[in-house]
């Protein structure tokens, strides 16, 4: 089943027309009516009229998360206050989270995206999905909620977390869908397991998982552990948030709603356009979006784009899987996490060298982050209730920082590695 045959079945020809025009407009608004893209656009020497079709995207200058953090939090606006009515966010490098607004149109393309998504995973509005991504400033809780209520499902928002009590759901309230972070996905399946009740005691049959970088063989075992069929979805919230690429029955990579985003793929040491086929950053300018319009956004994420014909019959490009990312962001439990938000954390309390180490590990299909932190000389004590009291509250300030829990290490003045090179800051032992 295709949710929107003329959009997603758009012969190839006709959806770079529309691309074109669709463009065309973006830049004529954002040219004329965000300070920020009218100087940037200038310092390149490009005008709208230069943008007439599809192809012209390239001349456009590129937009960065470091772009939205400057102009934090609402200068890259390019409707008024009156006509948002939603407010989303994600971490930022360091200080800032990035802020997106959506307009009532931007909810409904989004919400169809989704629903677009949902169908082509083969759901309909018979299904009742759990939505256990987080519920608040990500994206993920809300950007399926909606997806869901859109195709005509029924929705149970569960969030993440208490996850006792979501099997006991599961089992109660029959969901036949699941939308969860992969990594979740394989604990939720085992508390299922090991709750006791009998598989056949449950309903599952689709999942929707994405939210950070997982593998076939991920795959492979979550299916198996739940007894489904388990689907890729991607995005951002910087160009929406779930739902901006999608899986279909085929699995051969992620379809690109392209009536609202033209995809490209760039090197991301020269920044030129890279032809098909070929790996490398995935950039998106959006067509549609009104409330924040980003021109080239480099999503940092490391991918290529897939031209052949799909089966299915859509006739979108799709992305092959996400194989890393071309900065240091991690996703440590669906939170995204850059290790210069633990340094300037280290760099504010007095107590504390900016010599610290990051190391990842999944124990029990569940994301662990330890820090690893350089207590000054002048500060060391062998006094353990002075080093209780100081862990104590680097973890809260790191917690709210991050978003998520670290387990905080205090370890003695120079004893973590210094190197003459790159300071290696990051040590993921996760395999996917
Ligand atoms: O993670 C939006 C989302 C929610 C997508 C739920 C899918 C499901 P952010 O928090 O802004 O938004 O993080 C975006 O997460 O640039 C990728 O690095 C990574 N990511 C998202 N989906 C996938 C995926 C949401 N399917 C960042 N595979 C992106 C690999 C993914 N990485």
């Amino acid at each position: 089943m295709i949710w929107n045959e003329p959009m997603e079945c758009m012969p190839r020809e006709e959806l770079r027309r529309l691309q074109g025009e669709r463009l065309r407009a973006t830049v004529e608004r954002v040219y004329h009516g965000t300070p920020f893209y009218r100087r940037k656009m200038q310092a390149a020497g490009v005008a709208p009229d230069d943008i007439r079709y599809a192809e012209d995207v390239v001349k456009l200058p590129f937009t960065t998360k470091d772009d939205l953090r400057d102009n934090y939090p609402y200068g890259l606006f390019a409707a008024p206050m009156s006509q948002i009515v939603r407010l989303h966010a994600s971490s930022g490098t360091t200080g800032n989270p990035t802020v997106v607004g959506y307009t009532r149109c931007d909810l409904q393309a989004w919400a169809e995206m989704v629903a677009r998504a949902l169908t082509a995973y083969g759901a309909s509005g018979d299904d009742i999905f759990s939505v256990a991504y987080g519920y608040g400033l990500f994206t993920g809780g809300l950007g399926l909620h909606y997806g869901v209520e859109h195709l005509g499902g029924v929705v149970i928002p569960m969030s993440s977390g208490n996850t006792r009590k979501q099997v006991q759901l599961m089992r109660d309230f029959g969901p036949t869908g699941l939308a969860c972070t992969p990594s979740y996905a394989l604990y939720l399946g085992e508390a299922m397991r090991d709750s006791g009740y009998p598989r056949s005691d449950f309903r599952l049959r689709i999942g929707a998982f994405g939210a950070e970088p997982w593998s076939e063989g991920m795959r492979a075992e979550i299916e198996q552990l739940l007894g489904i069929k388990a689907y890729d979805i991607y995005g951002l919230s910087e160009i929406m948030g779930p739902g901006v690429s999608h899986e279909c029955q085929y699995q051969h990579g992620s379809h690109i709603h392209e009536d609202h985003f033209i995809a490209e793929i760039i090197d991301p040491q020269t920044l030129e356009p890279l032809p098909h086929g070929v790996p490398g950053e995935l950039v998106f300018t959006t067509i549609t979006k009104e409330g924040l319009p980003l021109l080239r956004y480099r999503t940092k994420d490391l991918t290529s784009l897939i031209a052949d014909p799909c089966p299915c019959g859509r006739t979108s490009l799709r992305m092959s899987r996400i194989t890393g990312r071309s900065d240091d962001m991690l996703i440590i439990r669906g939170v995204n996490v850059f290790p210069s938000q633990v340094e300037s954390v280290l760099l504010e309390m007095a107590e504390f060298t900016p010599h610290y180490l990051i190391v990842v590990d999944r124990v029990n299909n569940l994301d662990i982050m330890q820090v690893q932190v350089e207590v000054g000389p002048e500060h060391f004590s062998d006094e353990m209730s002075a080093m209780i009291e100081l862990k104590k509250r680097l973890t809260h300030r790191l917690q709210s920082v991050l978003g998520i829990a670290a387990d905080v290490r205090l370890v003695e003045p120079n004893t973590i590695a210094r190197s003459e090179g790159k300071a290696r800051r990051v040590v993921d032992n996760r395999k996917l």
